[in-house]
């Protein structure tokens, strides 16, 4: 049973479902058998009014926005639903060719981090900014798992604005959870690391893990009004593996809480180490009394060494800040911050639902879904029914805060939603199906199908105290058969359910980009009004930007740094001739879009940079970096078809050898001298 999922993974579908009744657990769901094998039983799930329901008319938009997860492609797609229409791919942590993302010198700080430049990570959850525990469409937070960090979107522009490194983590799988108004988003370790408390991680034996190892709760706060974050503090936990973050509602509100496991602390071969206890734990955290605490003395400092990037509104320019310190709390020093309530089996998903008052603890190698009841948490605390001490931290009796298990849903459960019309859905991984239950008696009412392999599942605003019930999203795993064959990479598979009515109907497949974890989704009213056209040319601060063809220049400063301040608009570039670089220069083209007006953006790219291009939004100014390695003439041109005469928006760049007496001359049309070179 321990190995189920990792063998799974190897398997096919339909082997999994054996390899189920093997091990001898209640096979659910038995209409699904074999769905898979054949195009026609598929076609025979669908209703026939499935097409109608998508259907969104040509011209006409979407209902909602989702926001996929790209998981180790680094970034977000952002979908229309209910068409599944892949509207934008939302570049975070990964350098994007498409618009020079970490490519630019204006976003490359972006991806800097104490261990460097990392263009790289594995994005598994967006979460929403929220006001009244409800999404209010202005923010969306994202984990990076790999090097742990968090990053902001800005909901009006749909870019990546803010990277925040965490320190004290490795594995920033638990994360991000923005409480009910932002007041903070948290953020958890996956791995327990031996911390040196300096700002790394010790060297030390592997076998050292029980004693020496620790896991760390971020607390981000952000800003009510920018939405800037800010590494409050952190609180030092028991060396377990964290999952996953949910928080409260309502009665609730004030806590947050994650799954654990390996509270076994197994240092190796995990998959069997680590599922050795009967239970694992869910960990409670008050986090205003956390924030209280801190607040008022109890944190400690440590030295520390961790990125915080930011991108300047009026600059469109990253720039990067290093901090040392760190201040941390011990949970042993906090009386009443912090509980463990045992939960069956190395716990995943966590989801509290809309009314605050159940926690449903999705324990993947276990046969039932346990529900915690946050009254009956309360009243544990208060009358101390403990089942003794964990470092320190009080362990809840587990029938004392247990509000029911919903039995036999299903194999492999992972992931809860709620339609906010007392109805919760459980994704099952290993019977790849989702399953319907009530939250009122724990029954289950409905289950579906899906293909195959469903990991995490979706309902807009279903993680919040008022969802919009009428879809659900699965977000498969596997995809094998679902579509055109396409070399041994499959894209992913998503899969769009109406919630509806009583009984669940399969409505869409869509292919993914990567591999989606979570999603969020949110009506469109809420953000489409406030999306950015255009940036206005005379609010553009950025320090190289010019606004007129008249102030166009090349300039040398110093010994080998050109640089080129450029307008562009339809359809020329000016200077397009420049004349005077020498072989060994850094030549920096500054790109200024004057155009003032919705979806005209210019690109621009240089024969034989290393490099992506850079595409510049009309009123911004972006810059890219080349330095030739050879004497010649090089072209460079517009990469985005903008007008009729796009194809003539080109230019040439001649590089003459090191020490030559080429002066620097630029033009458009006219040919003019530059200005005596300005030592800088
Ligand atoms: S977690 S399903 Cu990050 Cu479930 Cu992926
Ligand atoms: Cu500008 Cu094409």
């Amino acid at each position: 049973m321990e190995t189920l999922i990792t063998k799974f993974r190897k398997a096919a579908p339909k082997a999994a479902l054996l390899m189920a009744v093997a091990a001898g657990a209640a096979l659910q769901g038995c209409s699904q058998i074999g769905a898979g094998d054949s195009a026609s039983a598929t076609a025979t799930a669908l209703s026939s009014d499935a097409a109608s329901a998508v259907y969104v008319a040509p011209g006409k938009h979407d209902e909602l926005y989702s926001f996929l997860s790209g998981g180790f492609n680094g970034q977000v797609s952002v979908y229309g639903l209910p068409s599944g229409r892949l509207l934008k791919i939302i570049p975070v942590f990964t350098q994007h060719g498409e618009n020079g993302y970490g490519y630019s010198e204006e976003s490359k700080a972006m991806l800097q981090t104490s261990h460097g430049f990392v263009p790289w990570d594995d994005l598994h959850h967006p979460k929403l900014s929220r006001t009244d525990g409800q999404t209010d469409g202005r923010w969306l937070f994202v984990n990076g798992n790999n090097t742990p960090r968090v990053a902001r979107i800005d909901l009006t522009t749909f870019e990546t604005v803010e990277i925040m490194e965490i320190p004290n983590s490795a594995g920033n799988h638990c994360s991000p959870y923005p409480t009910n108004n932002n007041e903070y988003v948290i953020a958890g370790t996956r791995f327990s690391v031996p911390l040196d408390m300096k700002g790394g991680t010790s060297d030390i034996a592997l076998d050292k893990y029980n004693e020496e190892f620790r896991g760390s709760i971020s607390f981000i706060k952000v800003d009510p009004e920018k939405g800037d974050m800010d590494l409050d503090f952190q609180i030092l936990v028991p060396g377990f593996d964290y999952d996953l973050a949910n928080g409260g509602k309502g009665p609730s509100e004030d806590w947050v809480f994650f799954t654990t496991y390996n509270s076994e602390k197994a240092g190796t071969l995990k998959e069997v180490g680590a599922s050795q206890n009967d239970k694992d734990y869910l960990a409670a955290i008050n986090w205003k009394l956390a924030a209280k605490y801190a607040k008022e003395g109890k944190a400690r400092e440590m030295p520390a060494n961790y990125y915080h990037n930011k991108m300047d509104k009026d600059t469109h320019m990253a720039k990067s800040t290093v901090k040392k310190k760190v201040r941390y709390l011990l949970p042993e020093e906090c009386p009443g911050m912090m509980y463990l309530l045992p939960a069956p089996k190395s716990p995943h998903g966590i989801d509290v639902d809309p009314t605050g008052e159940h926690m449903v603890v999705s324990g993947k190698l276990a046969s039932s879904i346990p529900v915690f009841s946050f009254s009956k948490m309360q009243n544990a605390i208060k009358n101390k029914q403990f089942d003794g001490e964990k470092n320190g931290i009080p362990v809840l009796k587990y029938e004392s805060v247990l509000a029911a298990e919903v039995k036999e849903p299903g194999l492999g459960p992972l992931h809860t939603e709620f339609d906010g019309k007392g109805n919760a859905y459980t994704s099952m991984f290993v019977s790849s199906e989702v399953v319907k239950w009530k939250l009122s008696d724990f029954t289950v009412v409905d289950r579906i199908p899906v293909y195959y392999s469903v990991g995490h599942l979706m309902i807009p605003g279903g993680d919040t105290k008022e969802p919009h019930g009428k879809y659900l999203v699965a977000m498969n795993k596997i995809t094998k058969d679902r579509y055109l064959p396409t070399g041994p990479e499959l894209a992913h598979s998503a899969q769009l359910i109406d919630i509806s009515g009583e009984k669940m109907k399969l409505l869409l497949d869509f292919p993914t980009v990567a591999e989606p974890h979570y999603a969020q989704a949110i009506v469109a009213d809420k953000v489409a009004p406030k999306s950015v056209k255009f940036h206005k040319l005379d609010e553009n601060k950025h320090p190289h930007a010019v606004k007129k063809e008249s102030e166009a220049s090349v300039t040398r400063e110093g010994k080998n740094k050109i640089r080129v301040k450029m307008t562009a608009i339809r359809s020329h570039m000016t200077p397009d001739n420049i004349e005077g670089v020498q072989v060994g220069d850094t030549v920096y083209f500054h790109v200024t879009n004057l155009e003032q007006d919705w979806d005209v953006p210019h690109g621009f790219a240089v024969m034989g940079a290393n490099n992506a291009e850079t595409l510049i939004m009309p009123g911004a100014t972006q810059t890219l970096k080349w330095v030739p390695k050879k004497a010649g003439v090089y072209p460079f041109y517009c990469t985005d078809f903008c007008s009729a005469l796009h194809q003539e928006m080109q230019g040439y760049i001649r590089v003459s050898p090191k020490g030559s007496n080429v002066p620097i001359t630029y033009s458009t049309g006219k040919k003019k001298t530059a200005p005596v070179a300005s030592a800088k």
